[in-house]
């Protein structure tokens, strides 16, 4: 390890210490061409972990910013998805359910040659790529920018095109899975519509509990739903068309729409880097902005939540997803009030000084539960999102509080996947490439 840091040990408190042991977990999770999310759950390339991690990069090793990247995007398929994770063929055979196997993502026309997931993440890779470059502008970084730049484009086309199942010009997403909140009690409602066989999770063996405590980890039933909805799209062989007529779960999700409206204004800046006109991405990030408050916001609430479109309401849970909307530096003054109200409301707690750690979902709702992934527990790279989006609406102050409870927690407790939203203590992969790559862009 780096700096004689080890990532496992005693967390450190100095921000050079703190600086330390983030290099150290990213060097640790470094293979070869691409970042895994940590050594013990996830042994693979993961989607939005990617973007994340290679804006982590680009505080260190900006090489391996683009590497990351392009890894990625080398394994996008021919209708521009990016799939949400890329196999390592390296890795154990069996080191991760659903596997390589379970995908079968050669059963697609235009699948790469790796295998992938069939399913895709929030689409942040533009917003990172942008900053990634600001960070560490050079002839190295413009020419990655190049090469990413139709990529990413195509990545938009996809979304707004095939996945574009509601008509207004936001993006669909297939199962839980998509919004990388896998068990967020936004799901719950629209889940229940999907018949869950426990003979389905019968013929399959978990792997995550046995690196993590099941009681910090999505539930069976859950498990059984979400292999039952990758079976269903496999089964179409992952088209999209006419999946409202045959597939049981279709949301319009907050966080992923957000991202595709940030993707259009991060694009519009990149186009200009490479020599584009940044006209159409500015157009369509004010459409896809409209979209998201004409149809996610609620004024009763005020606060946006998921719309699933099989019953066409929105789902009432509070869910830290409501907040992430601020990223857009387009949203209209009303919905960046309500949403500071929300976010510093007792329900999330956002304060220049936070006594307590952002929580994924509203801490005073009867399912709330501190130990359970997405349901409770706090991680960095919803906390990262919110604070993006206060520095761009203007809050230094509440920026500042919340980089200050982020810093906080990996100083107590370490590179933590995520952390409970009481005590701050240390939950799930104790080495996580996000955690480390966010914490080196907030203290930079
Ligand atoms: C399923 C890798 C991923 C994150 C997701 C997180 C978790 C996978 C899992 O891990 O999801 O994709 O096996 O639980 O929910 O956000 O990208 O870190």
């Amino acid at each position: 390890t780096m700096a004689g840091i080890d990532p496992g040990g005693t967390p450190p408190t100095g921000a050079a210490e703190l600086r330390a042991l983030a290099v150290a977990t990213l060097e640790g999770n470094w293979e070869h061409d691409h970042t895994v999310p940590s050594r013990t759950l996830y042994p693979h390339q993961w989607s939005w972990d990617s973007a994340f991690i290679a804006l982590g990069w680009a505080h260190l090793r900006p090489d391996r910013a683009w590497r990351e990247l392009r890894t990625l995007f080398a394994a996008q398929w021919a209708d521009g998805r990016v799939p949400h994770i890329v196999f390592n063929p390296a890795a154990r055979v069996g080191s991760y359910f659903p596997g390589p196997d379970f995908w079968d993502s050669a059963v697609a026309d235009g699948a790469p040659a790796v295998a992938t997931s069939g399913l895709v993440q929030p689409p942040v890779h533009a917003l990172a790529a942008w900053l990634a470059y600001r960070r560490a502008p050079s002839a190295t970084a413009r020419s990655a920018l190049r090469w990413l730049y139709p990529r990413l484009v195509a990545q938009q086309r996809y979304l707004t095109g095939a996945r574009d199942v509601g008509g207004a010009g936001l993006a669909a997403i297939v199962h839980p899975w998509e919004s990388g909140l896998d068990n967020s009690p936004a799901w719950d409602e629209p889940l229940a519509a999907v018949p869950a066989d426990a003979a389905v999770l019968r013929a399959y063996r978990r792997h995550d509990t046995t690196h993590a405590d099941a009681a910090h980890r999505p539930t069976d039933l859950d498990y059984a739903r979400y292999v039952a909805l990758v079976e269903s799209y496999r089964a179409g062989r992952y088209r999209d068309e006419g999946l409202v007529g045959r597939h049981p779960f279709l949301v319009e999700c907050p966080l992923v729409n957000t991202a595709l409206g940030a993707a259009e204004h991060a694009l519009a800046e990149i186009a200009t880097v490479v020599g584009v006109d940044p006209g159409g991405h500015r157009e369509r990030a004010g459409r896809i902005t409209a979209a998201l408050v004409e149809r996610l916001y609620d004024p009763v609430t005020g606060t946006f939540h998921p719309r699933d479109l099989r019953t066409g309401r929105l789902v009432p849970a509070r869910t830290a997803l409501g907040l992430v909307p601020l990223l857009l530096p387009d949203l209209p003054a009303g919905q960046v009030e309500a949403v500071l109200t929300e976010a510093r409301s007792p329900r999330f707690g956002l304060a220049a000084r936070m006594d307590r750690p952002l929580p994924s979902h509203d801490r005073t709702a009867p399912d709330f539960e501190p130990l359970r992934y997405w349901r409770g527990p706090s991680w960095l790279n919803l906390g990262w999102l919110l604070w993006q989006g206060l520095r761009t609406h203007g809050r230094p102050e509440l920026a500042a509080g919340l980089a200050a409870s982020m810093t906080a927690l990996v100083a107590t407790a370490g590179c933590h996947e995520y952390f409970h939203p009481d005590t701050g203590a240390g939950l799930g992969s104790p080495r996580f490439g996000w955690t480390a790559a966010l914490l080196l862009d907030v203290l930079a």
